[in-house]
């Protein structure tokens, strides 16, 4: 056959062709749906081409390769990136607009796999498309729900849950693979025997779940790399039987059935508390113990049998502890199927694993109920509890009846295995994901490992792929970029820095302020479209976009939003620029207080819109089902980006990058990667407020922070807080915010209340809104500030971070440059 080749011409003539033999359909009649198919398809055609070079490539140069395993992989639409990093937009464009189609509305044909919660799980896609743009060799390990992160509606006001079937109508970009499913096996009970001498260990009716494995794959930005990303499919190997039928043992047979495929059914929406499900810890094993088979079956016949090369070969990087499981699954595999001693295992599996943590949160760190382990994974528990033995043993000597300190580092302690504690008592390298972060790891979370084994521990900031973040989602001002200081930022991204000394010229932040105002145009054309809500592009656009929790406080941003209001209603000279603040945010089904602050948001809008004179300069907008498609139009419109975690919360945050790439400034606190964004830009180009970390660190340990005090205080705050629950903003339930109301002032289990310290920051974020509000005033100053966050946004590009990944941790090889 010969090679497709992908000019105007060419990919006219495929759609074409495709529609026909698809669909038997001229081009003319085929659905936008049918186009889409016909274009994906065509697109994937260009890619497989890649992908047959790239396995070889790796192959031929016995390449080390990284497999990063994620509970979650966030990934977006691929369509357009697809098109981006095999450099042919401009010729896709064309020929459909020579088709009479306008692309972007064929782009929208694609479904979203939001195979993902928030941030964890985006960063895992951005170091995909990173990795296969630095051409380094890897594969993204993960599971493939039916059902990604729930779809979220506002109805009266409230968040409503509906499920995400994104699977529907097909994958276009995915492929199973067969030959590669293998078994996991789950319950059963343990056998010793001696074979030939030595212990061996079989486990003895265990029920069978099949993992079925399809790839994605990952194209780089003009590279020969096209990474896979590997999603496991659970399947039972029982097979309807019809004989069952007559037996009545159909309903229990298609039940068994089921059970097994729950595992893949449905991604879980808690990012936030820990929550010891039997069926979580069977997803977690179910993946970690699919891609640990897969990779030594591929290990052995890319390198043979001696698995003392596997830390050469293999680097298993494993996503928080959610795939913690790898640990006592490597070392299972190891010793029960590859016959290796303990110490040898033990030692192959301590140079082949590495960990990033994400959360300092402690209600976040994993901990399984051991009656839970020992039932669904008797062989593993057997495992964790020799390596916690072997550790304790190891932590007695440095810390001499120090009982205390040595439960705290303990695997198994106080009936619970502690993930986080394996996962670093085990892997070579454990990571924070911004410098802060790493800090606090070191100081605080791992505080008694970094005594013992220091070496271990690093920092590196997360970061964001400016292909998809900037080029995908704002065209405009990446030309501009370029036209301005060429294009060697695309593969050079802190070559951004090149636009810095445009910030002082007036024309050019002209140029800059336009496209701002398009992409502005184009928020309010979607908004109106999807909400039927009227947004002036001429107000300031203020956006939080996250995940709703508590320390990321949006309750802070509401209150401040509700004082501005009584501003204006009580004084009728008060005025400020117009802005239209703008929330995007999804809440865990089951947290009561994040869907109160949703409620609060809608009233607060609601208020608003029905003051005539509040209205002509203030408005709220939730924006729904915040997801990758609607970040991507959203973040470009930004001029103000909210960053208001409660300082040493926050491990690092991406959007805050996303944000000041496109041009937004950050009002924000000094946490997590908001303190690097201000060491960049300089602290005269963000608005930086609040307590700092240690300072929010010593008032948690000395318990020295009263709320009431400041409630009594400050009269701004105590109306607002009072129109919580008198009837002005829930005018139909007065009583409805009553537990958000209390919990600023009361906390729970007697503490003090108010645990982010929202109330605290007040008025130091209340003073950098009104600077910020001056500095809007004149325009020529704040451009000036959005140019150089744009300029100075490259080092926060995850081309960056996975330089310094594979620098520090990986070694992995680029496969050969120049070759494409
Ligand atoms: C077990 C429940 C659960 C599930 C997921 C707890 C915690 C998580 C994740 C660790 C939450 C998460 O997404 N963390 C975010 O990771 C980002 C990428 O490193 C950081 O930028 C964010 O600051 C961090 O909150």
């Amino acid at each position: 056959m010969p090679a497709t080749k992908f000019d105007k011409e060419s990919i006219k003539e495929t759609i074409i062709g495709k529609v026909q033999r698809y669909n038997g359909l001229p081009i003319e009649e085929a659905s936008k749906a049918q186009i889409y198919r016909a274009l994906a398809s065509t697109v994937r055609d260009q890619i497989m081409q890649k992908v047959v070079t790239s396995r070889e490539t790796r192959k031929k140069a016995k390449s080390k390769r990284l497999y990063y395993l994620s509970i979650e992989y966030l990934m977006g639409r691929s369509m357009y990136c697809n098109m981006l990093n095999l450099l042919s937009t401009r010729e896709y464009t064309e020929a459909l607009q020579e088709l009479g189609i306008d692309i972007r509305d064929v782009l929208k044909e694609e479904p979203e796999p939001g195979l993902g919660n928030g941030g964890l799980g985006r960063l895992a896609a951005c170091f995909l498309d990173s990795l296969s743009s630095l051409d380094l060799p890897a594969m993204g390990c993960t599971i493939r729900y039916e059902y990604g992160l729930f779809r979220q509606k506002i109805v009266d006001g409230q968040q409503v849950e509906l499920p995400d079937s994104w699977l529907d109508n097909g994958n276009m970009w995915e492929t199973a693979v067969m030959e590669d499913a293998c078994e996991v096996h789950f319950g059963g009970h343990v056998e010793e025997t001696e074979v030939n001498g030595s212990k061996r260990y079989f486990t003895r009716d265990y029920y069978t779940v099949e993992a079925v494995p399809y790839d994605m794959p990952v194209v780089g930005y003009d590279a020969v790399t096209v990474n896979p990303l590997r999603m496991w499919s659970a399947r039972s190997p029982k097979k309807l039987d019809l004989g069952s039928f007559g037996e009545g043992r159909y309903v229990q047979a298609s039940e068994e059935i089921e059970l097994a495929e729950a595992i893949s059914k449905v991604l879980y929406p808690e990012d936030r508390h820990y929550e010891g499900k039997m069926l979580r810890l069977k997803q977690h094993y179910f993946f970690t113990s699919a891609s640990l088979q897969y990779i030594l079956k591929n290990y052995k016949q890319e390198f043979g049998n001696d698995m003392s090369k596997l830390p050469d070969k293999v680097v298993i990087h494993i996503n928080d502890t959610h795939p913690g499981m790898a640990v006592p699954e490597l070392m299972r595999l190891l010793i029960d199927e590859e016959g290796l001693g303990w110490d040898e295992a033990s030692a192959i599996v301590q140079k082949t694993i590495a960990y990033t943590n994400h959360t300092i949160m402690a209600e976040a760190l994993e901990k399984w109920p051991v009656n839970m382990v020992q039932q669904l994974l008797p062989r593993c528990y057997q495992i964790i509890c020799e390596m916690n033995r072997r550790l304790c043993e190891r932590l007695w000597n440095y810390f001499p009846g120090d009982w205390d300190r040595i439960a705290r580092m303990a695997i198994v302690s106080y009936d619970n295995v502690h993930m986080a504690n394996m996962c670093v008592a085990m892997s070579y390298s454990v990571n924070g994901v911004s410098r802060l972060h790493g800090e606090i790891l070191k100081a605080d979370t791992f505080h008694d490992f970094n005594l013992v084994m220091p070496e271990k521990f690093c920092a590196i900031t997360n970061g964001i792929t400016h292909r998809r973040w900037l080029m995908n989602c704002n065209p405009e001002l990446t030309g501009l970029i370029s036209q301005t200081i060429g294009t060697d930022w695309i593969k050079d991204p802190e070559r951004l820095s090149e636009l810095r000394p445009y910030a002082d010229d007036a024309a050019f932040r002209d140029e800059f302020a336009k496209i701002k105002r398009h992409n502005k145009e184009r928020l309010a054309r979607m908004l109106k479209e999807r909400q039927n809500v009227d947004v002036d592009p001429s107000f300031m656009f203020d956006v939080q976009a996250k995940r709703l929790h508590e320390y990321k406080r949006q309750l802070l941003n509401a209150l401040h939003i509700l004082v501005l209001y009584n501003r204006i209603v009580n004084d009728e000279s008060f005025t400020m620029e117009p802005r239209v603040f703008i929330f995007g945010a999804k809440a865990s089904p089951g947290y009561y207080r994040a869907k109160q602050i949703i409620r609060m948001i809608c009233a607060l809008s609601k208020l608003i819109e029905k003051h005539p004179r509040a209205r002509t300069m203030l408005q709220v907008v939730f924006l729904e089902n915040y997801n990758v498609s609607s970040a991507e139009v959203l973040i470009p419109a930004a001029e103000v980006s909210e960053q208001l975690s409660t300082a040493s919360k926050e491990a690092s945050g991406t959007g805050n990058m996303k944000f000041m790439m496109n041009g937004a400034v950050t009002i924000g606190t000094m946490d997590g990667a908001n303190v690097e964004i201000s060491e960049q830009v300089g602290m005269e180009n963000i608005y930086i407020f609040g307590m700092r970390s240690d300072t929010v660190r010593d008032m948690y340990r000395e318990h020295t922070y009263n709320s009431m005090d400041i409630y009594e205080k400050n009269q701004e705050v105590r109306q607002a807080m009072t129109q919580m629950i008198d009837g002005t903003l829930m005018p139909e339930n007065p009583a409805a915010l009553q537990d958000l109301y209390h919990s600023l002032l009361l906390g729970d289990w007697g503490s003090m209340g108010d645990n982010y310290f929202v109330l605290k920051d007040f008025g130091s974020y209340s003073m950098a809104q009104r600077r910020l509000n001056a500095d809007y005033a004149n325009q020529a100053k704040w451009q000036k500030m959005a140019v150089i966050n744009t300029a100075m946004s490259g080092v926060f590009s995850s081309d960056r971070t996975i330089r310094e990944y594979n620098d520090r941790i990986w070694h992995l090889t680029p496969l050969s440059q120049g070759k494409k």
